[in-house]
Protein backbone atom coordinates (compact mmCIF):
# COMPACT_ATOMS: atom_id res chain seq x y z
CA UNK A 1 0.00 0.00 0.00
CA UNK A 2 1.31 3.24 -1.04
CA UNK A 3 0.97 6.32 1.09
CA UNK A 4 -1.04 9.04 -0.12
CA UNK A 5 0.46 12.65 1.33
CA UNK A 6 2.81 14.33 -1.20
CA UNK A 7 2.73 11.64 -3.76
CA UNK A 8 -1.52 12.49 -4.23
CA UNK A 9 -0.22 15.79 -5.72
CA UNK A 10 2.35 13.89 -7.85
CA UNK A 11 0.11 11.50 -8.99
CA UNK A 12 -3.10 13.83 -9.99
CA UNK A 13 -0.39 16.21 -11.69
CA UNK A 14 0.88 12.59 -14.20
CA UNK A 15 -2.72 11.86 -14.96
CA UNK A 16 -3.77 15.67 -15.91
CA UNK A 17 -0.72 15.84 -17.94
CA UNK A 18 -2.01 13.03 -20.10
CA UNK A 19 -5.89 14.18 -19.78
CA UNK A 20 -6.78 12.10 -17.19
CA UNK A 21 -7.63 14.24 -14.75
CA UNK A 22 -11.47 12.83 -14.46
CA UNK A 23 -10.49 9.78 -12.69
CA UNK A 24 -10.30 12.12 -9.38
CA UNK A 25 -13.92 13.03 -10.13
CA UNK A 26 -15.14 11.55 -6.97
CA UNK A 27 -12.38 12.03 -4.98
CA UNK A 28 -14.00 14.33 -2.24
CA UNK A 29 -16.64 12.67 -2.06
CA UNK A 30 -14.58 9.23 -1.10
CA UNK A 31 -13.91 8.25 2.47
CA UNK A 32 -10.48 7.13 3.64
CA UNK A 33 -10.42 3.64 2.87
CA UNK A 34 -11.95 4.80 -0.80
CA UNK A 35 -9.54 6.99 -1.65
CA UNK A 36 -6.58 5.06 -0.34
CA UNK A 37 -8.31 2.03 -2.88
CA UNK A 38 -8.24 4.66 -5.78
CA UNK A 39 -4.90 5.91 -4.68
CA UNK A 40 -3.21 2.41 -4.75
CA UNK A 41 -4.62 1.26 -8.24
CA UNK A 42 -3.76 5.07 -9.52
CA UNK A 43 -0.24 4.90 -8.46
CA UNK A 44 0.63 1.68 -9.65
CA UNK A 45 -0.52 2.43 -13.03
CA UNK A 46 0.86 6.11 -12.88
CA UNK A 47 4.82 5.02 -14.15
CA UNK A 48 3.03 2.90 -17.03
CA UNK A 49 0.30 5.65 -18.33
CA UNK A 50 2.51 7.00 -20.93
CA UNK A 51 3.26 3.12 -22.34
CA UNK A 52 -0.66 2.38 -22.13
CA UNK A 53 -1.68 5.79 -23.68
CA UNK A 54 0.81 4.72 -26.47
CA UNK A 55 -0.81 0.86 -26.63
CA UNK A 56 -4.41 1.90 -26.60
CA UNK A 57 -3.73 4.51 -29.77
CA UNK A 58 -2.10 1.97 -31.68
CA UNK A 59 -5.17 -0.84 -30.82
CA UNK A 60 -7.80 1.94 -31.50
CA UNK A 61 -5.99 3.28 -34.62
CA UNK A 62 -5.41 -0.83 -35.73
CA UNK A 63 -9.05 -1.32 -35.47
CA UNK A 64 -9.89 1.42 -38.23
CA UNK A 65 -7.05 0.61 -40.62
CA UNK A 66 -8.17 -1.49 -43.40
CA UNK A 67 -6.59 -5.07 -43.30
CA UNK A 68 -5.76 -6.09 -46.93
CA UNK A 69 -2.11 -7.27 -45.38
CA UNK A 70 -0.44 -9.62 -48.30
CA UNK A 71 -0.36 -13.22 -47.33
CA UNK A 72 1.84 -16.18 -48.28
CA UNK A 73 1.85 -19.81 -46.95
CA UNK A 74 4.43 -20.19 -44.45
CA UNK A 75 6.16 -23.68 -44.58
CA UNK A 76 4.33 -26.35 -42.52
CA UNK A 77 5.62 -30.12 -41.53
CA UNK A 78 2.42 -31.66 -42.99
CA UNK A 79 1.12 -34.95 -41.87
CA UNK A 80 1.98 -37.59 -43.94
CA UNK A 81 -1.71 -38.42 -45.85
CA UNK A 82 -0.65 -34.76 -47.03
CA UNK A 83 2.81 -36.08 -48.26
CA UNK A 84 4.64 -35.04 -45.04
CA UNK A 85 7.54 -37.00 -44.33
CA UNK A 86 6.95 -39.63 -41.91
CA UNK A 87 10.71 -40.05 -40.98
CA UNK A 88 10.79 -36.65 -39.96
CA UNK A 89 8.24 -37.38 -37.53
CA UNK A 90 9.48 -39.82 -36.23
CA UNK A 91 13.00 -38.51 -35.50
CA UNK A 92 10.95 -35.39 -33.90
CA UNK A 93 9.18 -37.67 -31.79
CA UNK A 94 12.69 -39.48 -30.79
CA UNK A 95 14.35 -35.72 -29.67
CA UNK A 96 11.05 -35.04 -27.91
CA UNK A 97 10.97 -37.90 -25.95
CA UNK A 98 14.63 -37.18 -25.20
CA UNK A 99 14.00 -33.48 -24.04
CA UNK A 100 11.11 -34.84 -22.00
CA UNK A 101 13.04 -37.34 -20.15
CA UNK A 102 15.68 -35.14 -19.64
CA UNK A 103 13.19 -32.98 -17.38
CA UNK A 104 13.58 -30.12 -19.88
CA UNK A 105 9.86 -29.28 -20.64
CA UNK A 106 7.32 -27.46 -18.51
CA UNK A 107 3.42 -27.20 -18.93
CA UNK A 108 1.92 -23.75 -19.27
CA UNK A 109 -1.96 -24.03 -19.85
CA UNK A 110 -3.47 -20.27 -20.20
CA UNK A 111 -6.57 -20.29 -17.76
CA UNK A 112 -7.71 -16.79 -17.22
CA UNK A 113 -11.04 -17.15 -19.18
CA UNK A 114 -14.53 -17.67 -17.47
CA UNK A 115 -16.81 -20.15 -18.45
CA UNK A 116 -19.02 -17.20 -19.26
CA UNK A 117 -20.46 -18.07 -22.71
CA UNK A 118 -21.11 -21.28 -21.62
CA UNK A 119 -23.56 -19.79 -19.05
CA UNK A 120 -21.30 -21.21 -16.56
CA UNK A 121 -20.05 -19.53 -13.30
CA UNK A 122 -16.53 -19.71 -12.66
CA UNK A 123 -13.41 -20.44 -14.13
CA UNK A 124 -13.70 -22.06 -17.45
CA UNK A 125 -11.08 -25.06 -16.21
CA UNK A 126 -13.75 -25.89 -13.33
CA UNK A 127 -16.33 -26.94 -16.09
CA UNK A 128 -17.49 -30.85 -16.00
CA UNK A 129 -16.38 -32.63 -19.44
CA UNK A 130 -15.74 -36.21 -18.31
CA UNK A 131 -18.76 -37.88 -20.61
CA UNK A 132 -19.77 -40.15 -17.58
CA UNK A 133 -17.86 -38.90 -14.82
CA UNK A 134 -18.19 -35.09 -15.36
CA UNK A 135 -14.61 -34.47 -14.66
CA UNK A 136 -13.14 -31.00 -15.44
CA UNK A 137 -11.55 -29.51 -17.39
CA UNK A 138 -8.11 -29.26 -15.23
CA UNK A 139 -9.12 -32.69 -13.88
CA UNK A 140 -8.94 -34.45 -16.87
CA UNK A 141 -5.65 -32.39 -17.83
CA UNK A 142 -4.13 -33.72 -14.42
CA UNK A 143 -5.04 -37.24 -15.33
CA UNK A 144 -2.88 -36.53 -18.59
CA UNK A 145 -0.32 -34.97 -16.77
CA UNK A 146 0.06 -38.05 -14.13
CA UNK A 147 -0.51 -40.47 -17.47
CA UNK A 148 3.03 -38.80 -18.61
CA UNK A 149 4.60 -38.51 -15.43
CA UNK A 150 4.15 -42.27 -15.03
CA UNK A 151 5.65 -42.93 -18.79
CA UNK A 152 8.74 -41.01 -17.86
CA UNK A 153 9.31 -41.96 -14.73
CA UNK A 154 9.54 -38.35 -13.20
CA UNK A 155 7.51 -35.77 -12.36
CA UNK A 156 6.23 -32.74 -14.60
CA UNK A 157 6.25 -28.76 -13.80
CA UNK A 158 2.54 -27.21 -14.19
CA UNK A 159 1.66 -23.50 -14.67
CA UNK A 160 -1.39 -22.58 -14.44
CA UNK A 161 -2.31 -18.94 -15.29
CA UNK A 162 -5.26 -17.77 -13.78
CA UNK A 163 -6.56 -14.48 -13.77
CA UNK A 164 -7.85 -11.96 -10.84
CA UNK A 165 -11.40 -13.13 -11.73
CA UNK A 166 -10.26 -17.01 -11.77
CA UNK A 167 -7.57 -17.33 -9.64
CA UNK A 168 -8.83 -17.90 -5.83
CA UNK A 169 -11.71 -20.57 -7.52
CA UNK A 170 -8.76 -22.14 -9.37
CA UNK A 171 -7.01 -22.57 -6.09
CA UNK A 172 -9.63 -23.23 -4.40
CA UNK A 173 -10.66 -26.05 -6.85
CA UNK A 174 -6.77 -27.92 -6.69
CA UNK A 175 -7.06 -27.78 -3.27
CA UNK A 176 -10.72 -29.56 -2.89
CA UNK A 177 -9.78 -32.28 -5.54
CA UNK A 178 -6.23 -33.09 -3.54
CA UNK A 179 -4.47 -31.81 -6.89
CA UNK A 180 -6.57 -34.58 -8.91
CA UNK A 181 -3.28 -37.19 -7.37
CA UNK A 182 -0.29 -34.25 -8.37
CA UNK A 183 2.45 -33.21 -5.89
CA UNK A 184 1.42 -29.77 -5.01
CA UNK A 185 4.60 -29.14 -5.11
CA UNK A 186 4.80 -29.69 -9.32
CA UNK A 187 2.02 -27.24 -9.35
CA UNK A 188 2.37 -23.25 -9.31
CA UNK A 189 -0.21 -20.80 -9.94
CA UNK A 190 0.23 -16.99 -11.25
CA UNK A 191 -2.00 -14.91 -12.07
CA UNK A 192 -2.06 -12.81 -15.39
CA UNK A 193 -2.27 -8.66 -15.09
CA UNK A 194 -5.08 -6.42 -15.71
CA UNK A 195 -5.13 -3.68 -17.77
CA UNK A 196 -7.38 -0.55 -17.42
CA UNK A 197 -9.92 -0.15 -19.88
CA UNK A 198 -10.91 2.81 -21.91
CA UNK A 199 -14.01 4.17 -23.83
CA UNK A 200 -14.22 5.33 -27.40
CA UNK A 201 -12.41 8.39 -27.25
CA UNK A 202 -9.39 6.79 -25.18
CA UNK A 203 -9.91 7.91 -21.69
CA UNK A 204 -9.96 5.75 -18.96
CA UNK A 205 -13.14 4.62 -17.33
CA UNK A 206 -14.13 4.77 -13.50
CA UNK A 207 -16.53 1.85 -12.89
CA UNK A 208 -16.97 3.07 -9.77
CA UNK A 209 -15.95 6.27 -7.89
CA UNK A 210 -12.84 4.79 -6.57
CA UNK A 211 -11.95 2.07 -9.56
CA UNK A 212 -11.03 2.10 -12.85
CA UNK A 213 -12.45 -0.26 -15.49
CA UNK A 214 -10.00 -2.85 -15.80
CA UNK A 215 -9.47 -6.59 -17.80
CA UNK A 216 -7.55 -9.72 -17.95
CA UNK A 217 -4.59 -8.68 -20.59
CA UNK A 218 -5.31 -11.57 -22.87
CA UNK A 219 -3.21 -14.68 -23.43
CA UNK A 220 -0.45 -12.64 -24.06
CA UNK A 221 0.50 -11.69 -20.79
CA UNK A 222 1.29 -15.06 -19.60
CA UNK A 223 4.88 -14.18 -21.56
CA UNK A 224 5.04 -11.68 -18.86
CA UNK A 225 3.66 -13.04 -16.14
CA UNK A 226 5.88 -15.99 -16.15
CA UNK A 227 8.67 -13.49 -15.74
CA UNK A 228 6.94 -11.17 -13.54
CA UNK A 229 5.61 -14.13 -11.06
CA UNK A 230 9.14 -15.75 -10.90
CA UNK A 231 7.52 -19.27 -12.66
CA UNK A 232 10.27 -18.47 -15.47
CA UNK A 233 13.27 -18.44 -13.04
CA UNK A 234 11.41 -21.31 -10.80
CA UNK A 235 12.12 -22.96 -14.20
CA UNK A 236 15.58 -22.68 -14.62
CA UNK A 237 16.04 -23.92 -11.20
CA UNK A 238 14.38 -26.91 -12.16
CA UNK A 239 16.60 -27.45 -15.39
CA UNK A 240 13.27 -26.29 -17.48
CA UNK A 241 14.28 -24.70 -20.63
CA UNK A 242 11.39 -25.81 -22.91
CA UNK A 243 7.76 -24.51 -22.68
CA UNK A 244 4.72 -26.54 -23.80
CA UNK A 245 2.01 -23.82 -24.09
CA UNK A 246 -2.23 -24.91 -24.41
CA UNK A 247 -5.49 -23.13 -23.83
CA UNK A 248 -7.90 -24.97 -20.86
CA UNK A 249 -10.88 -25.30 -23.19
CA UNK A 250 -9.24 -28.23 -25.38
CA UNK A 251 -9.83 -31.31 -23.52
CA UNK A 252 -8.12 -33.12 -26.62
CA UNK A 253 -4.82 -31.60 -25.97
CA UNK A 254 -1.88 -34.28 -26.31
CA UNK A 255 -0.16 -32.68 -23.61
CA UNK A 256 3.87 -32.04 -24.34
CA UNK A 257 3.75 -33.91 -27.54
CA UNK A 258 7.02 -35.27 -27.74
CA UNK A 259 6.56 -34.84 -31.65
CA UNK A 260 5.99 -30.72 -31.29
CA UNK A 261 8.66 -30.28 -28.54
CA UNK A 262 11.13 -32.08 -30.85
CA UNK A 263 10.33 -29.92 -34.36
CA UNK A 264 11.09 -27.26 -32.13
CA UNK A 265 14.08 -28.58 -30.80
CA UNK A 266 15.42 -30.10 -34.13
CA UNK A 267 14.58 -26.93 -35.99
CA UNK A 268 16.14 -24.46 -33.81
CA UNK A 269 13.49 -22.62 -33.35
CA UNK A 270 12.32 -20.28 -30.57
CA UNK A 271 8.67 -20.49 -31.03
CA UNK A 272 6.45 -23.09 -32.45
CA UNK A 273 2.85 -24.04 -33.37
CA UNK A 274 0.44 -26.61 -34.36
CA UNK A 275 -2.22 -26.23 -36.71
CA UNK A 276 -4.75 -28.20 -38.43
CA UNK A 277 -6.75 -27.63 -41.85
CA UNK A 278 -9.10 -25.03 -41.25
CA UNK A 279 -12.90 -27.60 -41.74
CA UNK A 280 -14.12 -23.93 -43.83
CA UNK A 281 -13.16 -20.60 -44.48
CA UNK A 282 -15.27 -19.38 -40.98
CA UNK A 283 -13.87 -21.85 -38.65
CA UNK A 284 -13.45 -19.74 -35.43
CA UNK A 285 -8.98 -20.60 -35.53
CA UNK A 286 -6.59 -18.02 -36.78
CA UNK A 287 -4.14 -18.99 -40.13
CA UNK A 288 -1.00 -18.77 -39.73
CA UNK A 289 0.97 -17.13 -42.29
CA UNK A 290 3.83 -14.83 -43.83
CA UNK A 291 1.71 -11.41 -43.30
CA UNK A 292 3.29 -8.32 -45.23
CA UNK A 293 6.19 -10.58 -45.35
CA UNK A 294 6.56 -11.74 -42.03
CA UNK A 295 5.47 -14.71 -40.05
CA UNK A 296 2.14 -14.70 -38.06
CA UNK A 297 -1.49 -15.13 -37.59
CA UNK A 298 -4.58 -13.47 -38.81
CA UNK A 299 -7.05 -13.79 -36.41
CA UNK A 300 -10.71 -15.40 -37.64
CA UNK A 301 -11.63 -11.59 -37.37
CA UNK A 302 -9.47 -10.00 -39.41
CA UNK A 303 -8.39 -12.18 -42.81
CA UNK A 304 -10.16 -10.84 -45.91
CA UNK A 305 -11.82 -11.82 -48.60
CA UNK A 306 -10.26 -13.02 -51.30
CA UNK A 307 -8.07 -15.09 -49.06
CA UNK A 308 -10.28 -16.47 -46.66
CA UNK A 309 -12.42 -18.39 -49.01
CA UNK A 310 -9.56 -18.70 -51.59
CA UNK A 311 -9.36 -22.33 -52.94
CA UNK A 312 -7.06 -24.46 -55.55
CA UNK A 313 -7.26 -26.36 -58.52
CA UNK A 314 -8.55 -29.52 -55.93
CA UNK A 315 -11.03 -27.07 -54.23
CA UNK A 316 -9.23 -27.14 -51.32
CA UNK A 317 -8.64 -23.50 -48.57
CA UNK A 318 -5.27 -21.93 -50.14
CA UNK A 319 -4.62 -20.71 -46.37
CA UNK A 320 -5.74 -23.36 -44.85
CA UNK A 321 -3.65 -23.79 -41.44
CA UNK A 322 -5.59 -23.44 -38.79
CA UNK A 323 -3.98 -21.95 -35.65
CA UNK A 324 -5.43 -24.43 -32.58
CA UNK A 325 -3.03 -22.04 -30.29
CA UNK A 326 -0.57 -24.91 -29.07
CA UNK A 327 3.11 -23.47 -28.80
CA UNK A 328 6.81 -24.44 -28.04
CA UNK A 329 8.46 -21.73 -26.87
CA UNK A 330 11.96 -21.75 -25.79
CA UNK A 331 12.44 -19.78 -22.00
CA UNK A 332 15.33 -17.36 -23.32
CA UNK A 333 12.58 -15.95 -25.99
CA UNK A 334 9.94 -15.70 -23.42
CA UNK A 335 12.13 -13.59 -21.70
CA UNK A 336 12.83 -11.49 -24.12
CA UNK A 337 9.89 -11.22 -25.53
CA UNK A 338 8.59 -9.76 -21.87
CA UNK A 339 11.48 -6.97 -21.80
CA UNK A 340 10.01 -5.49 -25.09
CA UNK A 341 6.34 -6.35 -24.45
CA UNK A 342 5.29 -2.98 -25.66
CA UNK A 343 6.88 -3.14 -28.85
CA UNK A 344 6.35 -7.29 -29.46
CA UNK A 345 3.30 -7.66 -28.29
CA UNK A 346 0.41 -4.71 -28.68
CA UNK A 347 -2.57 -4.40 -27.44
CA UNK A 348 -5.60 -4.92 -29.43
CA UNK A 349 -8.99 -3.33 -28.86
CA UNK A 350 -12.55 -4.77 -28.36
CA UNK A 351 -15.77 -2.85 -28.18
CA UNK A 352 -17.23 -4.11 -24.99
CA UNK A 353 -19.81 -3.22 -22.43
CA UNK A 354 -17.87 -1.74 -19.58
CA UNK A 355 -19.08 -0.88 -16.34
CA UNK A 356 -19.25 2.84 -15.82
CA UNK A 357 -20.42 5.43 -13.10
CA UNK A 358 -22.73 7.67 -14.06
CA UNK A 359 -22.65 11.57 -12.91
CA UNK A 360 -23.99 10.88 -9.82
CA UNK A 361 -21.52 8.24 -8.78
CA UNK A 362 -23.95 5.17 -9.25
CA UNK A 363 -22.36 2.00 -11.58
CA UNK A 364 -24.50 1.62 -14.51
CA UNK A 365 -24.16 -1.32 -16.82
CA UNK A 366 -24.67 -0.30 -20.24
CA UNK A 367 -26.73 -2.17 -22.86
CA UNK A 368 -24.70 -0.99 -25.74
CA UNK A 369 -20.60 -1.30 -26.04
CA UNK A 370 -19.30 1.66 -24.28
CA UNK A 371 -15.49 1.36 -24.87
CA UNK A 372 -12.70 -1.24 -25.55
CA UNK A 373 -10.93 -3.69 -23.67
CA UNK A 374 -7.07 -4.16 -24.17
CA UNK A 375 -5.92 -7.39 -24.99
CA UNK A 376 -2.18 -9.13 -25.84
CA UNK A 377 -1.98 -11.93 -27.89
CA UNK A 378 0.60 -14.56 -27.46
CA UNK A 379 1.05 -15.50 -31.30
CA UNK A 380 2.13 -11.80 -31.59
CA UNK A 381 5.32 -12.67 -30.34
CA UNK A 382 5.73 -14.57 -33.52
CA UNK A 383 7.77 -12.50 -35.69
CA UNK A 384 10.69 -11.95 -32.97
CA UNK A 385 11.24 -15.15 -32.80
CA UNK A 386 14.53 -16.31 -34.92
CA UNK A 387 13.06 -19.25 -36.20
CA UNK A 388 9.40 -21.05 -36.17
CA UNK A 389 7.98 -24.82 -36.90
CA UNK A 390 4.61 -25.22 -37.70
CA UNK A 391 3.33 -28.45 -37.28
CA UNK A 392 0.47 -29.85 -39.04
CA UNK A 393 -2.14 -32.36 -36.64
CA UNK A 394 -5.33 -34.41 -36.86
CA UNK A 395 -8.24 -32.38 -35.21
CA UNK A 396 -10.13 -35.65 -33.92
CA UNK A 397 -6.91 -36.67 -32.32
CA UNK A 398 -6.06 -33.50 -30.71
CA UNK A 399 -8.62 -30.76 -31.13
CA UNK A 400 -12.07 -30.17 -29.83
CA UNK A 401 -12.57 -26.50 -27.69
CA UNK A 402 -15.20 -25.93 -25.85
CA UNK A 403 -16.48 -22.61 -26.61
CA UNK A 404 -20.43 -22.25 -27.15
CA UNK A 405 -23.35 -23.20 -25.06
CA UNK A 406 -24.99 -25.34 -27.72
CA UNK A 407 -24.01 -26.59 -31.58
CA UNK A 408 -20.54 -26.52 -32.67
CA UNK A 409 -17.88 -26.99 -30.18
CA UNK A 410 -20.37 -27.20 -27.10
CA UNK A 411 -20.07 -29.41 -24.06
CA UNK A 412 -22.39 -31.94 -26.16
CA UNK A 413 -20.11 -31.71 -29.21
CA UNK A 414 -16.95 -32.00 -27.31
CA UNK A 415 -18.31 -35.29 -24.91
CA UNK A 416 -18.82 -36.85 -28.15
CA UNK A 417 -15.45 -36.07 -29.51
CA UNK A 418 -14.45 -37.17 -26.52
CA UNK A 419 -16.21 -40.47 -26.31
CA UNK A 420 -15.14 -41.27 -30.23
CA UNK A 421 -11.89 -40.95 -29.60
CA UNK A 422 -12.32 -43.08 -26.51
CA UNK A 423 -14.19 -46.07 -28.86
CA UNK A 424 -11.27 -46.00 -31.51
CA UNK A 425 -8.34 -46.60 -28.98
CA UNK A 426 -10.51 -49.79 -27.90
CA UNK A 427 -11.93 -50.42 -31.30
CA UNK A 428 -7.99 -50.20 -32.04
CA UNK A 429 -7.26 -52.52 -28.79
CA UNK A 430 -9.46 -55.16 -29.72
CA UNK A 431 -11.70 -54.83 -26.46
CA UNK A 432 -15.36 -54.89 -27.57
CA UNK A 433 -18.05 -52.54 -25.70
CA UNK A 434 -21.15 -53.95 -24.98
CA UNK A 435 -24.41 -52.33 -27.12
CA UNK A 436 -25.95 -50.78 -24.52
CA UNK A 437 -23.27 -48.48 -23.61
CA UNK A 438 -24.15 -45.03 -25.05
CA UNK A 439 -20.65 -43.29 -23.63
CA UNK A 440 -17.12 -43.87 -22.78
CA UNK A 441 -14.77 -42.61 -19.93
CA UNK A 442 -10.99 -43.43 -20.14
CA UNK A 443 -9.17 -42.53 -17.07
CA UNK A 444 -6.03 -40.69 -18.89
CA UNK A 445 -3.27 -41.08 -15.86
CA UNK A 446 -3.50 -45.40 -16.45
CA UNK A 447 -5.09 -45.70 -20.28
CA UNK A 448 -3.64 -42.41 -23.11
CA UNK A 449 -3.79 -44.01 -26.05
CA UNK A 450 -4.42 -47.09 -28.39
CA UNK A 451 -1.36 -48.76 -27.31
CA UNK A 452 -1.70 -48.37 -23.74
CA UNK A 453 -5.71 -49.72 -24.10
CA UNK A 454 -3.94 -52.61 -26.32
CA UNK A 455 -1.11 -53.42 -23.25
CA UNK A 456 -3.88 -53.77 -20.63
CA UNK A 457 -4.45 -57.35 -22.55
CA UNK A 458 -8.20 -57.77 -22.02
CA UNK A 459 -10.76 -58.12 -25.20
CA UNK A 460 -14.16 -57.02 -23.09
CA UNK A 461 -15.06 -53.65 -21.57
CA UNK A 462 -16.31 -55.25 -19.10
CA UNK A 463 -12.98 -56.38 -17.40
CA UNK A 464 -11.34 -52.96 -17.29
CA UNK A 465 -11.39 -51.68 -13.81
CA UNK A 466 -12.70 -48.31 -12.79
CA UNK A 467 -9.74 -46.94 -15.51
CA UNK A 468 -12.42 -47.48 -18.40
CA UNK A 469 -15.97 -46.24 -17.65
CA UNK A 470 -19.24 -47.09 -19.53
CA UNK A 471 -22.72 -45.74 -19.48
CA UNK A 472 -25.87 -46.61 -20.53
CA UNK A 473 -26.89 -42.99 -19.78
CA UNK A 474 -26.48 -40.49 -22.65
CA UNK A 475 -25.60 -37.19 -21.69
CA UNK A 476 -26.59 -34.53 -23.37
C1 LIG B 1 -8.45 -18.50 -29.84
C2 LIG B 1 -7.49 -17.99 -30.91
C3 LIG B 1 -7.85 -18.63 -32.26
C4 LIG B 1 -7.83 -20.13 -32.14
C5 LIG B 1 -8.75 -20.58 -31.01
C6 LIG B 1 -8.60 -22.08 -30.78
C7 LIG B 1 -7.13 -15.75 -30.05
C8 LIG B 1 -7.28 -14.30 -30.24
N1 LIG B 1 -7.62 -16.55 -30.99
O1 LIG B 1 -9.72 -17.98 -30.14
O2 LIG B 1 -6.90 -18.23 -33.27
O3 LIG B 1 -6.52 -20.57 -31.92
O4 LIG B 1 -8.43 -19.92 -29.76
O5 LIG B 1 -9.37 -22.51 -29.70
O6 LIG B 1 -6.56 -16.21 -29.11
N2 LIG B 1 -7.27 -16.56 -22.00
C9 LIG B 1 -6.62 -16.19 -20.86
N3 LIG B 1 -6.53 -14.86 -20.56
C10 LIG B 1 -7.06 -13.89 -21.35
C11 LIG B 1 -7.74 -14.28 -22.53
C12 LIG B 1 -7.84 -15.64 -22.83
O7 LIG B 1 -6.11 -17.03 -20.11
O8 LIG B 1 -6.92 -12.71 -21.01
C13 LIG B 1 -7.37 -18.00 -22.32
C14 LIG B 1 -8.76 -18.55 -22.10
O9 LIG B 1 -8.92 -19.08 -20.81
C15 LIG B 1 -8.83 -19.64 -23.16
C16 LIG B 1 -7.90 -19.14 -24.27
O10 LIG B 1 -7.07 -18.16 -23.70
O11 LIG B 1 -8.26 -20.85 -22.68
C17 LIG B 1 -8.58 -18.66 -25.55
O12 LIG B 1 -9.41 -17.59 -25.34
P1 LIG B 1 -10.73 -17.43 -26.21
O13 LIG B 1 -11.64 -18.59 -26.00
O14 LIG B 1 -11.26 -16.08 -25.92
O15 LIG B 1 -10.16 -17.46 -27.71
P2 LIG B 1 -10.90 -17.69 -29.09
O16 LIG B 1 -11.76 -18.89 -29.04
O17 LIG B 1 -11.57 -16.44 -29.53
Amino acid sequence: MASLGSNLESIRRTFAKHGQEHVFDFWDQLDASGQQRLFDQLSQLAPNLPAWIEGRKRAIDGLSKVQNSRLELVPVEVLPEFGGDAEIRDSAREAGEALLAAGRVGLLVVAGGQGTRLGFEGPKGAFPVGPVSDRSLFGLQAQKIRGLSRRLGRSVSWYVMTSPATDFETRALFRAENFFGLDPSDVMFFSQAQVPCCDFEGNLILEAPDTLAESPNGHGGSLLALVESGALDDMARRGIDRIFYYQVDNPLIRIADPVLMGLHELQGSEMSCKVVRKRDPDEKVGVVARVDGQIGIVEYTEIQEPEKSQTDEAGQLVFWPGNIAIHAFSTDFVRRVAEEADALLPYHASAKKILQVNSQGQTVAPSEPNGYKLERFVFDALPGAAHVSVLEVRPKEEFAPIKNAKGKDSPASVRGELDRQYRAWLQDADISVPAGIKVIEIDHAHVDSAEEAKALGIDRLEEATSMIRGSTGMRV
